[in-house]
């Protein structure tokens, strides 16, 4: 991408959005469309319309779409889906309507059948049923990888499609009604220390195990993938390493410095058993994510602390 190139990031108010909108302004793009008045709504055909037309982005990152962890896609599935639905729908559409160059659309590893082979290798979408708990998200992603795939097919449209690991940190959800486990492990142990509580709940039975990509090292590959990548088939973008949701408490609770007891509530789901993505087609090109988990908790849980006491603007988020 040229450095003056205009580049649209559909979703800069997402934890992966906003990475991909700072990592570009931090490396000197200068024609980023976020930055200018009357953003569009999404869900609005007519919006993104408007924009696209005025505007013709050379370059798309589609990450927007409300997301959630597991108690989100269990209370809200409909706002899920269709909001990503919509989303994909009309940025993929005026994106190929007025002759963007190139899109990147992200999907998400709930993609993958619930009892996938590991590592999850792209062959494997579609062939076998979802995970219950996020099935109509999961077919949103879904759809959107199949529309982008559409457009290359029938408009020739150079549409790419990339498939992220569990992705945090700074800018994640700590809501305790839609964030993922790790947001969500961060707030509980947190509260637990200052209130001083004997435990701290944990859902499921900490089996399950997940492949977590830091959301810095996601918008990395973001950036590479818009260069490098040119292929209609959608490629896993994740870190090659699982931990289960066990060890992931205990390292969370480490780096809090809580010291109670961990229950695991297994009457909460647990979900999909197992979620690492093959990255080998991502490594071939030459790219490989550089922060481990220990390292990724601690700037996620400095960036919780920061953003306790006042609203932190984005540009202060990113100073870790
Ligand atoms: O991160 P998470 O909500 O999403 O849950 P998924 C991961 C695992 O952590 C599950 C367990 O086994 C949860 O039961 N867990 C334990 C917790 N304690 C907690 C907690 O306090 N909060 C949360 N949220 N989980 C999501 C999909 O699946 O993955 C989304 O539902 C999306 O659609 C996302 O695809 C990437 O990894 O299970």
């Amino acid at each position: 991408m040229r450095k003056d190139a205009k580049i649209f990031v559909a979703g800069d108010d997402t934890l992966i959005g906003a990475a991909i909108s700072h990592l570009l302004a931090q490396r000197g793009y200068s024609n980023i469309l976020n930055q200018t008045p009357d953003q569009p709504s999404l869900v609005k055909r007519t919006e993104v319309e408007q924009f696209f037309a005025l505007f013709q982005p050379e370059y798309v990152f589609v990450a927007g779409g409300k997301s959630g962890g597991i108690g989100a896609n269990q209370n809200r599935p409909a706002d899920l889906m269709l909001d990503n639905l919509l989303q994909s729908c009309h940025v993929l559409d005026a994106a190929s309507r007025h002759g963007a160059g190139k899109l990147l659309y992200l999907a998400s590893s709930c993609s993958y059948p619930k009892h996938c082979p590991q590592p999850m290798q792209v062959e494997s979408l579609l062939s076998a049923p979802l995970e219950a708990t996020n099935e109509a998200y999961a077919l949103a992603k879904i759809a959107g990888m199949k529309l982008a795939q559409s457009f290359r097919v029938q408009y020739d449209a150079n549409f790419i499609t990339a498939i992220p690991a569990n992705a945090f940190g700074p800018g994640d959800d700590f809501s305790p009604e839609d964030s993922h486990v790790i947001a969500g492990l961060i707030r509980k142990m947190h509260e637990a220390k200052k209130l001083t509580l004997p435990a701290v709940d944990i859902w499921g039975s900490g089996m399950p195990k997940r492949d977590f990509i830091f959301v810095a090292d996601l918008a990395q590959a973001c950036l590479f993938l818009m260069d490098n990548y040119d292929d209609a088939k959608p490629i896993n973008v994740g870190t090659g390493v699982e931990c289960s949701i066990r060890d992931l408490a205990v390292a969370i609770r480490q780096v809090v410095g809580y010291e109670g007891e961990l229950v695991f509530d297994s009457s909460k789901p647990d979900g999909m058993p197992r979620k690492l993505l093959d990255t080998t087609a991502l490594q071939a090109l030459g790219w490989m994510s550089e922060t481990d988990l220990s390292e990724g908790l601690q700037k996620t849980y400095d960036w919780f602390l920061e953003t306790q006491c006042e609203e932190t603007a984005l540009e202060e988020v990113y100073e870790y």
